[in-house]
């Protein structure tokens, strides 16, 4: 299959889109533990376990929370649509270039469903067989671009839609523990958020990022929401 060379409008398009950055970093220790223990899990079911499942859920779980981050929004501002389904976009680097298939209604899917579907993604993305059902719909996207590297980043929008992440390669630093002097060694993740500041404001963003957070740095808070 040959793919579009965009699956949004041109750059023009989007640039043109007033929009800010948000930037935050994330403590991941908590959840390099989480992964280890459910890796092998997944694995008996013949998955590869990353921690996207686990960025994926929490972004569904942040968005149920601050529902006009999944939206799509008309061009001249006059309409702007909740969308009540988290199709939550997965930038993938393939050897065709870069394409964004999402993964559908996250936020009713385990997360050992999130990583078949990611696996299954990621399988046809490589061998250039997405269909165009697994490219339309997006409600919101990630870009894992620490997977190959970097820190900060200042992603694209995906027009209609109104936000976008990029998250950074985690990377063992030393930070202080809470307000002590003592310093540990932690992994630590960023992330870059985009937003159309037609539609969204600040401080929107920095609480859901807040949100986010919090179900990263303690994986265990997802367990409340389960269904
Ligand atoms: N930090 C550290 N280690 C990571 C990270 C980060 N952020 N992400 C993945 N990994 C690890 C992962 O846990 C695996 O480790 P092991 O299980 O121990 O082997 C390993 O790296 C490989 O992970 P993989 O990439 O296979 O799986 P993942 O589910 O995390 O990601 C993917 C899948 C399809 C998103 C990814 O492979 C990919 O293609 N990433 C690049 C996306 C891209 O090109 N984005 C750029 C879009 S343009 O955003 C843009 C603003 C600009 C820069």
């Amino acid at each position: 299959m040959r793919y579009p060379t965009r699956t949004y409008p041109p750059f023009s398009t989007v640039q043109s889109v007033p929009h800010f950055g948000y930037c935050d970093e994330v403590s991941m220790d908590q959840l390099v533990h989480a992964r280890a223990a459910l890796k092998s899990a997944a694995e008996a079911r013949g998955l590869k376990f990353s921690f996207l499942p686990f960025i994926l859920k929490a972004t569904s779980l942040a968005l149920s929370e601050f529902p006009s981050l999944n939206a799509h929004v008309a061009s001249d501002v006059s309409e702007v649509v909740h969308k009540g389904s988290h199709n939550i976009g997965v930038a993938m680097d393939t050897p065709r270039g870069l394409i964004v298939p999402n993964i559908k209604a996250v936020q009713e899917r385990s997360l050992l469903d999130i990583a078949a579907e990611l696996n299954r993604l990621q399988t046809l993305a490589s061998a250039g067989k997405l269909e165009q059902a697994d490219l339309a719909d997006g409600t919101f996207t990630l870009s894992n671009i620490g997977a190959i590297g970097g820190t900060y980043a200042s992603p694209v929008l995906s027009v209609p839609q109104v936000a976008i992440g990029a998250l950074g390669k985690i990377s063992r630093v030393p930070r202080f523990v809470g307000k002590t002097d003592t310093v540990v060694a932690s992994n630590i993740m960023t992330v870059s958020w985009a937003a159309d500041h037609r539609v969204v404001d600040g401080a929107t963003m920095a609480r859901f990022s807040n949100a986010w957070k919090g179900f990263l740095e303690s994986p265990v808070s997802m367990l409340a929401h389960l269904r």
